[in-house]
């Protein structure tokens, strides 16, 4: 068997081998960034890392398995995106949330963050261009779909240009050693509602006012950590950054929860993968008349367009009770089917965004 210097000077002739051909790759980065800042395109092309993953995943990769391959990409990208434009990704905060956890799974450790206090100032953000990507939550496998979000995407002028899914555990966290000692528990009002179960056991006589909604859970980590008896609902990072003790872990109805996000930018993403959805918001013309919305399904329908979600939601701007529809298809914007719908029904459909559908 060999001595651990010598494996180690292995080590160190191989690292020399991978930093040369990292450098030889930044190269050929910088190349390819020059000439989209010529062009004025766009630098992240999440489809573009996702088929080199795929590539090299199927490789002969021995002890590296798919997430360990995936890890290690998705760290060089960042730096390649730093290295072709150093651009801003903004998340609903603060540092710790579930969003910044999503946000980092994707863009990696080196990008430049910021982290923004609710959902609607991370559209701002995006929209006036201080951040070039925002990361928001859309879904949660078991309390359904965001509103603020929903809301939002039907009234700004945003893409949505690609989504993250994570799991979500959350901890209950206090600097009370003793539950009887809490007086309040701080989170957002989706945790709340999926450790339901943990509550009602632990927390059952309490009255409403115990429970107090926050922005995020990683805001109610914070507050926890600054008032006397307060607990927070959040996540273990989240814990962690606020110097707070868990009392309890995976306290979350179900082990299958997994939150859905989106990444949204100003310029929409032109690139057609094999597998796709695309989004759009339906505000129908003659919904006074029966059938407005079959009408529609119905046109999916002819140009063989599967339909993979729909939602309605009230239209906040005006006092008529109307709603619009939050839809989701199997399919690209490039392709003619979808196309076809959307000059058709122009004045009906907000087309939301084209990307990858990771579900
Ligand atoms: C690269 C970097 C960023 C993109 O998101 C995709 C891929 C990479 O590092 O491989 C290169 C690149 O900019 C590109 O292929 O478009």
């Amino acid at each position: 068997m060999q001595d651990i210097s010598s494996l180690r000077n292995g080590i160190d002739k191989i690292d020399d081998q991978i930093l040369q051909l990292l450098v030889n790759r930044m190269n050929l980065v910088d190349e390819i960034g020059k000439l989209k800042r010529n062009t004025n395109t766009a630098i992240y092309h999440p489809d573009r890392e996702k088929e080199i993953i795929e590539r090299l995943s199927k490789m002969n990769t021995g002890r590296l398995s798919k997430s360990a391959i995936e890890a290690i990409y998705l760290e060089i990208f960042g730096v390649s995106r730093n290295l072709e434009l150093p651009e801003i990704i903004s998340f609903l905060g603060p540092d710790g949330s579930f969003t910044h956890q999503a946000a980092e799974s994707r863009f990696g450790a080196v990008a430049d963050y910021i982290s923004l206090p609710s959902i609607q100032s991370v559209f701002d953000s995006v929209e006036t261009g201080r951040s070039k990507y925002g990361v928001i939550p859309i879904e949660n496998n078991q309390e359904g779909m965001v509103k603020e979000t929903l809301d939002l995407l039907f009234e700004r002028n945003v893409f949505i240009i690609s989504e993250i899914i994570i799991p979500v555990n959350f901890c209950l966290a206090s600097k009370k050693g003793n539950i009887s000692q809490i007086s309040k528990i701080y989170s957002k009002d989706i945790a709340f509602n999926q450790c339901k179960k943990f509550l009602q056991d632990y927390f059952g006589s309490k009255n409403e006012e115990f429970f107090i909604q926050v922005d995020s859970t990683s805001k109610a980590a914070q507050l926890a950590e600054k008032e006397e008896g307060a607990a927070a609902l959040c996540s273990h990072i989240a814990a962690k950054i606020n110097h707070l003790p868990i009392l309890f872990n995976n306290i979350q109805d179900s082990d299958s929860n997994h939150t859905r996000f989106y990444i949204i930018a100003k310029q929409e993403n032109l690139k057609k993968t094999d597998k796709d959805k695309t989004s759009i918001a339906v505000k129908l013309k003659n919904d006074d008349k029966p059938g407005a919305l079959v009408d529609l399904l119905k046109e999916f329908q002819l140009k063989n367009i599967n339909l993979l979600k729909i939602e309605s939601r009230p239209i906040k701007q005006i006092y008529d009770f109307k709603f619009w529809f939050f839809m989701d298809l199997e399919g690209n914007i490039l392709d003619e089917t979808i196309q076809d719908i959307i000059r058709q029904k122009g004045d009906e459909i907000k087309f939301l965004g084209s990307y990858m559908n990771l579900c």
